[in-house]
């Protein structure tokens, strides 16, 4: 199996700015298998500082959110040409976290995407389904609709830099259970017509379509071995640096 994978970490709302640093150090020397192209995702405070730590590192910065403005009266906000500054190649949108609490929509996310993609960054797109879509078999139409808005108004060249992640809701953090291999399939073939449809017939952009949710050392590889499946993005089980290269070394 020898796909280019991708392998990132979010690390959330966790480790200041010591730690990130201490962190970002322990991976500065990490060399990922030929073929693994992997990323961190520290809080906005570590941005600038992992992003200097890492910068003659293959390892990938990004951040986990952004505002689609480059700048103005937004406070609290912080944008693209920012994040590009800090030395991050990537942004996580549309986390399934944002949507839930900090009122994210499919709307604010295509802003997002199209912003990110004017200032040079690689949208990480994330969409779901909650447990009550997964329960009442509505899975592929969320999914579906979330990726058709994302990616709405964003030219074919544009779409060489996307990446999506499927993070069903369901699957996500401490209360979750990760998704069976078999439907983590399933949903990315939904997927990948949907994204082929969004690129045109004939297209030959392949966007890599990534799974997260309760992603561990017993499972990664059976994810990774799907056939459609771009790689994984990882939470609890990644944070530490150690479990992190352990976990990209396990899949190769
Ligand atoms: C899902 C994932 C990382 P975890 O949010 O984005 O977190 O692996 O802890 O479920």
């Amino acid at each position: 199996n020898q796909k280019s994978i991708w392998i990132g970490t979010n690390w959330k709302m966790n480790k200041g700015p010591s730690e990130a640093i201490a962190d970002a150090r322990a991976l500065a020397s990490f060399r990922p298998p030929e073929g693994i192209r992997c990323f961190l995702a520290p809080p906005a405070t570590s941005l600038r500082d992992v992003g200097t730590v890492l910068q003659d590192s293959p390892l990938m910065v990004g951040a986990q959110n952004m505002y689609w403005e480059d700048n103005g009266a937004w406070t609290g906000e912080i944008s693209a040409p920012m994040i590009a500054e800090c030395g991050a190649s990537i942004v996580v949108l549309g986390h399934s976290e944002r949507r839930q609490h900090f009122g994210e929509t499919d709307w604010t996310v295509n802003l997002k995407v199209r912003a990110a993609l004017r200032h040079g960054l690689r949208p990480l797109i994330c969409i779901g389904d909650t447990l009550d879509e997964y329960e009442f078999g509505v899975s592929q139409e969320t999914l579906a609709r979330q990726t058709k808005i994302a990616l709405h108004g964003v030219s074919q060249e544009d779409l060489e830099r996307v990446l999506v992640v499927y993070e069903p809701v369901w699957a996500i953090g401490a209360a979750g259970r990760p998704a069976e291999p078999a439907f983590v399939s399933q949903i990315h073939t939904t997927l990948r017509t949907v994204v082929q449809e969004i690129a045109g017939q004939g297209s030959s952009v392949r966007i890599p379509l990534l799974y997260g949710g309760s992603v561990s050392r017993s499972n990664i590889r059976d994810y990774v071995a799907l056939p459609d499946v771009g790689g994984v993005l990882i939470g609890r089980a990644g944070w530490d640096p150690a479990d992190f290269m352990d976990l990209v070394e396990s899949v190769r």
